[in-house]
């Protein structure tokens, strides 16, 4: 293919200054800062005038003190990361707090035309991974964001992340920030809960809406329901050198048709448990419901639910030992193995339970059930030593009960609708008040019972779902922040038509009085939950090594190479080996026949931070972004003669418009 050789380019521009824009600045500088005078871009309005601007802005004290805590000066950088789950949108959002600046969308089960995810040969195999039955699902319902964990606290390096319906997991490689992997649960149609063991030796996954096993038909009925129609717990394996979950070292506990919901882990004193809740105790069907009560009445006539106390590591032993069966291959243990061998007890819980979240010693307990308005705290040495008892009463399903006046130690009045608790440095907890619209601050107390107590709560805007604090899950909270995930947000922003932003808002919890002090739209789906880790634990690369492919998250040997680019025709298929660097393409035509498979390989052989190029292509579907020293990979049949002009999609610079070529596919 013709190319334009480089040296001739140069010469016929002939402009000194638009070579230096646009050329060549092979060096850690954004190219316009050479032709900037030093210190002019960040510089703040001159003289300080706080006093006239409070008054003209018709601002408070309460403003000011506020703006203060979360402004973060041009330039500088946040002090926390925030991962957000994307909801229906099947993504994750990233903030930097306090700022509640939004850093990054991550795509993880839907594709996206701005990073190409879907687009190239390698996301698309890592979407196809998710399949179910063959078929390519291209949406996703993300919920519960989890961070790896290295002795109980979060790492950075790896985050884990469901689609709630249709039990997929995925994991988001923290050195790139990209999804790495997507795996199906061959057992369970949907799932809710996720949550991480303290050294990220599992990924729990929970089941919520049953349906018989390994995506089975079973018709709904009475005896159907009762005995074909599971709720599930999957211990996905995390190979944490290579960064993936194992499907052959994982593991499920098949358990009772309860709608279960999340789940949390224990850590410390509790490592090696788990805690899952459900509702539905009523073990209520829609055939239940024809003339009768509809599903939200029939589902919660009882006070109590059902939450599952799991011994994960009596599950692992039990696997390890051969006992469990297979299905689908993955590991299975049974309800009755699980009830006959220490691994699976019940234990009652407050109706319409959400939030069930361990304390950062380990040593207890926070549920709520939404329609009962306590936090409620179990002790969970009293919750071991009652297992540990041989004469415990057996309740559904043939699985042992713990007794709630032996477990249970503390209830806290808090409010209307508690949902989801978080922790805090100073041995508080935080529980959002879905129906109150509020936050409860309440003092964590001891063993006996004594000193657990509400001690403030303040108001949010509106309907707070999930909490989410600096580590809140971990051994280790970092306090400072609560952020409120509110559903809705009515009046608070400028309006935007019928579909309103969700609002995220930033609670200060330093100050004696909680208060909010920010309020961030998000114009993207629900955010369910979110992690926060401390920016400094995160050490993402800036750069790949050039010829970098993510699929196999090293050098591709068939990665294109400055000086070695070219067509190369083989039958009816076209190889083509491309490189991009300011300002060109190389090739900058290529050849085809209608009806021809192209097999198109792309380098981006800068290696300057921030260089990156897109690639869009007209007709043909492509669309990537190619951040420095990556290669990608893209086919497609050429089966539409015409001439398809090809371009680079990201402003990288003064020659950005020309950074272009034709693909030419003749007519047979
Ligand atoms: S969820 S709030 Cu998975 Cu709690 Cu939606
Ligand atoms: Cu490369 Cu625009």
């Amino acid at each position: 293919m013709g190319t334009f050789p480089r040296k001739q380019f140069v010469a016929a521009i002939g402009a000194s200054a638009l070579l230096a824009a646009c050329n060549a600045p092979k060096n850690d500088q954004a190219q316009i800062s050479s032709a900037e005078p030093a210190g002019v871009g960040n510089a703040p309005p001159a003289g300080g005038n706080a006093d006239a601007i409070i008054k003209a802005r018709g601002l408070n004290p309460g403003d000011v003190d506020a703006a203060l805590r979360t402004f973060v000066p041009p330039g500088k950088h946040d002090d926390y990361v925030m991962f957000a789950s994307g909801g229906h949108s099947g993504q994750v959002v990233v903030f930097g707090l306090p700022s509640m600046r939004l850093l990054k969308v991550i795509p993880v089960f839907t594709p996206d035309s701005y990073v190409g995810w879907g687009y190239d040969f390698e996301s698309k195999a890592t979407l196809h991974d998710g399949d179910f039955k063959d078929a390519t699902i291209t949406h996703g319902d993300t919920h519960h964001p989890a961070l790896s964990e290295t002795d109980g606290d979060y790492d950075g390096r790896f985050l884990f992340i469901n689609d709630k319906v249709n039990a997929r997991v995925a994991v988001v490689d923290l050195a790139r920030f990209e999804t790495k992997q997507i795996v199906k649960n061959p057992l369970m149609i949907n799932t809710h809960g996720l949550a991480v063991t303290p050294n990220t030796e599992y990924v729990i996954e929970t089941a919520q809406y049953a349906a018989p096993l390994g995506w089975g038909y079973a018709p709904l009925n009475a005896a159907n329901f009762r005995e074909k129609y599971r709720g599930l717990a999957t211990y996905w394996k995390f190979d944490k050198n290579k960064g993936v979950l194992d499907p052959q070292k994982s593991f499920s506990i098949e358990l009772p048709p309860f709608f279960q919901d999340l789940t949390d882990a224990g850590k410390l004193d509790s490592d090696g448990w788990s805690f899952t809740n459900s509702f539905n105790s009523e073990l209520a069907y829609p055939d239940n419901w024809d003339g009768g009560l509809p599903p939200e009445a029939s589902m919660s006539q009882n006070a109590y639910d059902w939450m599952h106390v799991i011994n994960w590591k009596a599950a692992e032993a039990f696997v390890r030992s051969g006992r469990a069966s297979t299905f689908n291959g993955m590991a299975l243990i049974s309800i009755a193995q699980a009830a006959q061998n220490g691994i699976l007890y019940l234990l009652s819980e407050a109706k319409s339970p959400h939030g069930v979240d361990v304390t950062p010693d380990g040593k207890f307990l926070a549920v709520s059930g939404k329609l009962d308005p306590y936090v409620q705290i179990y002790s969970i040495a009293k919750i071991k030593t009652a297992a540990a008892r041989s004469d415990l009463k057996k309740g559904p399903y043939g699985i042992r009960v713990l007794p709630l006046t032996e477990t249970r130690i503390a209830q806290i009045p808090i409010g209307l609708g508690p949902l989801h608790t978080q922790f805090d440095d100073q041995g508080f907890g935080y529980t959002s008040l879905f129906l109150d619209s509020a936050v409860a601050k309440w003092k964590i107390g001891d063993e006996s019972g004594k000193g657990w107590e509400m001690v403030d709560k303040t108001s949010l805007q509106y309907n707070t779902g999930h909490l989410a604090a600096p580590h809140g899950d971990t051994v280790k909270p970092r306090g400072k922040y609560i952020v409120g995930l509110n559903k809705w947000s009515i009046d608070r922003f400028t309006p935007v038509g019928p579909l309103f932003p969700r609002n995220l808002q930033l609670v200060d919890v330093t100050s004696p009085k909680m208060g909010v002090i920010f309020d961030a739209p998000v114009g993207n789906a629900e955010p369910h939950y979110a992690q926060i880790i401390d920016a400094s634990l995160l050490k993402p690369m800036s750069v790949f090594p050039v010829g970098f492919t993510p699929h196999s998250n090293g050098i591709d040997p068939n990665a294109p190479k400055a000086g070695k680019e070219g067509v190369r025709i083989d039958g009816d298929t076209v190889y083509v080996s491309m490189t991009q660097a300011r300002s060109h393409f190389t090739p900058d035509v290529v050849h085809a026949k209608a009806g021809q498979k192209i097999i198109w390989r792309l380098t981006n052989t800068e290696s300057t931070k921030n260089a990156m190029h897109g690639f869009a292509i007209a007709g043909y579907n492509v669309s990537l972004t190619i951040e420095p020293g990556k290669s990608e990979h893209f086919e497609f049949i050429a089966d539409k003669p015409g001439v398809f002009p090809y371009y680079c999609t990201d402003f990288c610079s003064a020659l950005h418009l020309e950074m272009m070529g034709y693909l030419l596919v003749a007519e047979r």
